[in-house]
């Protein structure tokens, strides 16, 4: 396997943040994708967003599927925890590693062929489930590792490089998400990192089952005149609902937002989310009303993009299931092994 490892060198003037760290400490080894993929461009944000956030490498687990997209947690976060699973089963590796260990932040990667085709059900239930997560698929409308196969995001319609129409009706993760009870649901744009990076950040403070679709360009498979995947049909017909900018509880709250386009959602965590809101009755906290909107728009053939849905009320998996604070790894043999009379008590419970 390719694996290019980055200089250590870096200019002792770059910024750093709150925990001392520069923009390289939350690297990884060197991309080996297409030059011009916008997987990249989504890594890149990721970055940002660990950066701004001084969130501690070694307190974050990636957890991806196959695919090219699930290669990229190689390309950042070097110093985190890391487990590049198997096709479509990033969710329940995902789901199993945080309820042996609920301390850590979960980054779930994966792409539209791993989630919406072969791990589609896996995709389902660990957003139903309110697992404690950001879920980001790297959506491009193609297998790009395979060499560029429909996904099954592929719009009805759109044409592959070879000059193949798709017949199939499309999946559009988002508006499933929606349906299956995430409680922090976006999409944006590899190629709008004024926008992703504060939608990472976000999803980062939810407490919950937070899904982001980015729809990230294939330049070898997905990039030409037909695609509704591509840079410039995305340019051209992207509608965002709102601006985001988030502020971590101990950033200073700025003022520069004109009064009344502003929509105010204090998480979970006390953190808080400000939205510059483009459509004018636009309300993210409202989930049918979200839905009709996506379908509305999409039927009228453009990209909506922004924060579609946020509960600032959520729970996540371990509330629902009532299971112990501690992490599992850090419990002793008494706890783990409570001994046979709790044993035949629980047995004698069941008879
Ligand atoms: C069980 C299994 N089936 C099929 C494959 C072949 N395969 C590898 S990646 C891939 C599709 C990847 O597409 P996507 O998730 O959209 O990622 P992209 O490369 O487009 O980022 C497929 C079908 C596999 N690796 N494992
Ligand atoms: S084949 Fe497509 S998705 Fe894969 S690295 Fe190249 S541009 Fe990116
Ligand atoms: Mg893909």
């Amino acid at each position: 396997m390719t694996y290019l490892a980055k200089p250590k060198f870096h200019h002792p003037g770059l910024p750093k943040n709150t925990l001392g760290y520069t923009h390289r400490d939350y690297e990884g080894a060197v991309s080996t994708l297409c030059a011009g993929c916008g997987h990249d461009s989504i890594t890149g944000a990721i970055i940002q967003a660990c950066f701004e956030l001084s969130i501690e490498p070694h307190r974050v687990a990636k957890i991806s599927g196959i695919g090219c997209s699930s290669k990229t947690p190689t390309y950042f976060l070097g110093n985190s925890h890391g487990f590049n699973s198997v096709h479509g089963r990033m969710p329940s590796v995902l789901t199993g590693a945080n309820l042996a260990n609920r301390d850590l932040i979960y980054l779930g990667v994966s792409g539209d062929g791993d989630s919406a085709s072969i791990g589609f059900g896996q995709f389902a239930h660990c957003l139903r489930r309110g697992v404690n997560m950001v879920y980001i698929v790297e959506n491009n409308g193609v297998y790009g590792l395979t060499k560029g196969q429909f996904s099954a995001t592929a719009d009805r319609g759109s044409k592959s490089k070879r000059g193949f129409v798709n017949t199939d009706n499309s999946v559009d993760l988002v508006a499933m998400a929606l349906q299956l009870g995430a409680s922090f649901v976006a999409r944006s744009f590899s190629g709008d990192k004024q926008q992703l990076v504060p939608i990472i950040k976000a999803a980062i403070a939810h407490k919950g089952a937070a899904f982001v679709d980015v729809i990230s360009p294939c330049v070898a498979f997905n990039n030409h005149a037909g695609s509704t995947k591509s840079f410039d049909f995305v340019r051209e017909h992207n509608e965002a609902v709102n601006r985001l900018d988030f502020m971590s509880p101990r950033a200073p709250v700025t003022v520069d937002y004109a009064p009344g386009t502003v929509e105010t959602v204090v998480q979970h965590d006390g953190s808080i989310l400000r939205l510059h809101k483009l459509a004018v009755d636009y309300d993210p906290r409202d989930r049918i009303s979200a839905l009709t909107y996506l379908q509305q728009r999409h039927a009228a053939g453009e990209v909506v993009t922004g924060l579609l849905f946020v509960d600032p009320e959520s729970g996540d998996m371990h509330e629902f299931l009532d299971t112990v604070e501690t992490p599992l790894n850090t419990l002793g043999e008494a706890e783990l092994c409570p001994g046979p009379d709790a044993l035949a008590r629980y047995n004698a419970a069941h008879r």
